[in-house]
C-alpha cells in the first residue's frame, strides 16, 4: 500500500467515527488497521490509554470500563500525586480518570453483587503510599463513582483466587495462595472460600479439600453456577485437569467428571473457560467450554493447542475435544459477542503466565511469541474463524470485554513487576478496539429505543426473574428477525472472565408500532431463576437477522420482592 492510500484510509476511518458518532477528536492519533479496506476479518483501532494496566477491567456503564492495575509507577497520579493504580476510562472522550485505592491490589479478583455493586478482595503488603491489601474488600459503586476499602475484613490471604457472583446476590472468593507464588504449594495453599457479604457478622473461610487433591495447577480455579431448578447453589470448578459440580449448600462433592484430556488449564499454565450459551428450548443445558494452557511449566513449552466441551448435567458425560483453531495459545480471554459466538484473543504462543527473568539485553520473556490474531469460535457449527491481526502483543495482565455496542475493548499487558517501556514486552497502555465482522452487515441493526418505557442506559433499569418485558425498536429495511440475549460483562482477569454468561432470551411477540416508522414492540421473557443468570447488572441485546443491536441495554436484575 502506497502513503497515499494509508492516508486516506486513516483520514476516511476518522471521519467516519467523527460524523456518525460525533464523538470529540481523540487526542491520540487513530490507527486504522483494517487490512486494505478488507472488513470481513474484523478490524482494529488503537483509541487511547488506559492510565493504570488493565490487570483487572470490569464495564461499569455502556460508555465506561474501570481498570485495576497492580501497585506501580504509572503516569496517572491521584489526588494526592502518588501513580493510581485504578482509573476510569470513558468510551467516548478516550480519557482515563484516576480512581482511589489505596491498598495493594495484587493480584487480587472481584465479582457483582445483586444489587450492582462490585466487590474485588485480596492484595499484597504495601509500601510507602499504600497500605497493605492482604485482607482488603474493596467496593466500587457507580453511582458514587469510585471504591471504598475495608482492611482487615478477609479472614484469610488470598493471591490468584477466583471470584463469582452466587444467586443469592452474594459473592464466592475460592481458593488462592496465601502468598505471592509463581506455582502454588501446600505450605501457602488456601484450600477453602468464603463469601461476602457473610451471612453471619463476620467473614468465615469454608473447607475445600478439592483444593488440596490439586496442587499445584490449582490457581485461579476455573468455578462456574450449574443451572438448577431445585434451587441449589451448584458450582463447576475446574483445576489441574480435574473437574467436579459442588454444592455450597451442603458443602459437598456431587460429581466428579472424567479426567480433562491436554494440558493443565490454570495458573500459570494459564487456559480460559466459558460456560456455552444456556437457551430456555433446551431447559438451559450447561456445557463448559475450556481452552489453551500448557502441558510443562517450562518457558519453551509450547502453548496446549486444544479445547474440551463437557456436558454438565451428568457424570457420565465424556470431554468433546476440539482443536483450539489451530493455534497453541497460553493465557487466551474468552469474550461473549452479542450473537453468541465467543472470540479468544491475545495471549501467547510458548511459555507460562508471570513476569520476564532479568532485564536489559538478557531479559527472558516467560511468555513469548504473542498470538497476535483472535479466533471466533461459533458453538452451534463448533468452528473457529481466524480474524483480522492486531498489532499490540497481549501477554500476561491483558483483558478484553464485550462493550455494549457490539465491539470488544482490548486491553493490557505487562509481563514485568514494574513499569517499562523501552522494552520487547513493555507495560502496554493502549486501548484497542476490535470491530468484529458482524458490524460490517449489511443488514440494519436493530436501535432499542426503550426498554419498559424507559430510555436505555441513562441509569440501570431494573428487572426480575421471569418478566415478561417490552422494548420499543427501531431497525429499518422490512420485517426484522429478532433474536435476544442477556449478557452478564463478568469481570476480566488473568484470562479468566470471572461470571461472565450468556442467556438466550424466549422473544414472545413483535408488533409493528403504528405511531412511527420503522418501529416494533418486542416483549422478551427474562429467564426463570438466578441459577441462570446471576443476579445484579447485565446487558439486554438484541439481533437482527445477522446484524447486533446498535447499543445493548443496561439491566439491574434481581428476585421480584415478595
Ligand atoms: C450492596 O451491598 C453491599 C454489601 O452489603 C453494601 O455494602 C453496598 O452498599 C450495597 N450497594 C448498594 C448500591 O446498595
Ligand atoms: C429467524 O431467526 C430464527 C432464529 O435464528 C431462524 O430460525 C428463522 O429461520 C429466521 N427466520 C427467517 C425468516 O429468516
Ligand atoms: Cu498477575
Amino acid at each position: 500500500m502506497n502513503v497515499k492510500l494509508i492516508l486516506f484510509l486513516f483520514l476516511f476511518g476518522g471521519l467516519i467515527i467523527f460524523n456518525v458518532n460525533a464523538l470529540p477528536a481523540s487526542p491520540l492519533p487513530l490507527v486504522e488497521r483494517n487490512d486494505g479496506g478488507d472488513t470481513s476479518l474484523g478490524t482494529w483501532k488503537i483509541v487511547g490509554k488506559s492510565g493504570v494496566n488493565a490487570m483487572h477491567a470490569f464495564l461499569v456503564s455502556s460508555r465506561k470500563f474501570v481498570f485495576v492495575d497492580k501497585l506501580e509507577g504509572n503516569d496517572l497520579k491521584r489526588p494526592d500525586g502518588v501513580s493510581a493504580i485504578s482509573a476510569e476510562y470513558d468510551l467516548d472522550t478516550n480519557e482515563a480518570r484516576a480512581l482511589s485505592i489505596y491498598t495493594n491490589t495484587f493480584c487480587s479478583a472481584g465479582a457483582w453483587l445483586g444489587n450492582g455493586t462490585l466487590v474485588e478482595a485480596g492484595g499484597d503488603n504495601g509500601d510507602a503510599n499504600f497500605r497493605s491489601g492482604r485482607q482488603t474488600v474493596r467496593l466500587y459503586d457507580k453511582t458514587i463513582g469510585d471504591w471504598y476499602e475495608f482492611e482487615g475484613v478477609m479472614p484469610t490471604m488470598r493471591w490468584y483466587p477466583t471470584m463469582l457472583s452466587l444467586p443469592s446476590g452474594n459473592v464466592l472468593v475460592v481458593g488462592g495462595a496465601k502468598a505471592a507464588t509463581g506455582v502454588n504449594k501446600d505450605s501457602i495453599n488456601n484450600p477453602s472460600y468464603t463469601f461476602y457479604p457473610p451471612s453471619g457478622t463476620v467473614m468465615e473461610d469454608f473447607s475445600l479439600p478439592f483444593l488440596t487433591e490439586t496442587l499445584p495447577y490449582n490457581l485461579y480455579p476455573m468455578v462456574h453456577v450449574i443451572p438448577n431448578f431445585e434451587g441449589k447453589t451448584l458450582l463447576f470448578i475446574h483445576v489441574n485437569q480435574r473437574s467436579i459440580s459442588f454444592d455450597i449448600g451442603t458443602g459437598k462433592v456431587v460429581y466428579e467428571y472424567p479426567k480433562m484430556p491436554g494440558g493443565f488449564r490454570n495458573y500459570p499454565l494459564t487456559g480460559t473457560s466459558v460456560i456455552l450459551p444456556l437457551t430456555p428450548t433446551d431447559n438451559y443445558k450447561a456445557k463448559v467450554m475450556i481452552c489453551g494452557g500448557n502441558k510443562a511449566y517450562e518457558i519453551t513449552s509450547e502453548g496446549e493447542a486444544s479445547c474440551g466441551i463437557l456436558d454438565l448435567m451428568t457424570d457420565k458425560a465424556q470431554w468433546e475435544m476440539n482443536d483450539f483453531g489451530g493455534t497453541p495459545r497460553i493465557m487466551p480471554d474468552a469474550t461473549f459477542l452479542v450473537d453468541g459466538t465467543i472470540l479468544f484473543v491475545n495471549g501467547a504462543r510458548t511459555g507460562f503466565a508471570g513476569y520476564r527473568k532479568g532485564g536489559g539485553a538478557n531479559a527472558l520473556w516467560v511468555n513469548e511469541n504473542p498470538v497476535l490474531f483472535p479466533v471466533l469460535y461459533d458453538h452451534f457449527a463448533k468452528t473457529f474463524k481466524p480474524l483480522a491481526s492486531s498489532i499490540v502483543p497481549r501477554m500476561y495482565h491483558s483483558v478484553s470485554s464485550l462493550v455494549p455496542d457490539g465491539t470488544v475493548l482490548v486491553t493490557g499487558s505487562n509481563p514485568q513487576g514494574n513499569v517499562a517501556i523501552d522494552v520487547k514486552y513493555p507495560t502496554e497502555y493502549r486501548v484497542e478496539i476490535f470491530s468484529p465482522p458482524y458490524l460490517y452487515t449489511k443488514t440494519p441493526r436493530p436501535n432499542i429505543i426503550s426498554l419498559q418505557t424507559f430510555e436505555i442506559n441513562k441509569e440501570r433499569i431494573k428487572v426480575y426473574y421471569q418478566q415478561m418485558v417490552t422494548l420499543i425498536v427501531q431497525v429499518a429495511g422490512g420485517p426484522p428477525n429478532f433474536t435476544a440475549s442477556l449478557i452478564h460483562h463478568g469481570f476480566i482477569t488473568h484470562s479468566q472472565n470471572m461470571g461472565q454468561r450468556y442467556v438466550y432470551l424466549e422473544v414472545e411477540n413483535v408488533w409493528t408500532d403504528s405511531t412511527a416508522n420503522d418501529q416494533y414492540i418486542v416483549t422478551v421473557k427474562l429467564p426463570q431463576n438466578p441459577t441462570i443468570i446471576a443476579p445484579g447488572p447485565s446487558f439486554l441485546y438484541l439481533m437482527n437477522y445477522d446484524a447486533p443491536c446498535v447499543s445493548g441495554a443496561e439491566i439491574l436484575l434481581n428476585e421480584q420482592p415478595k
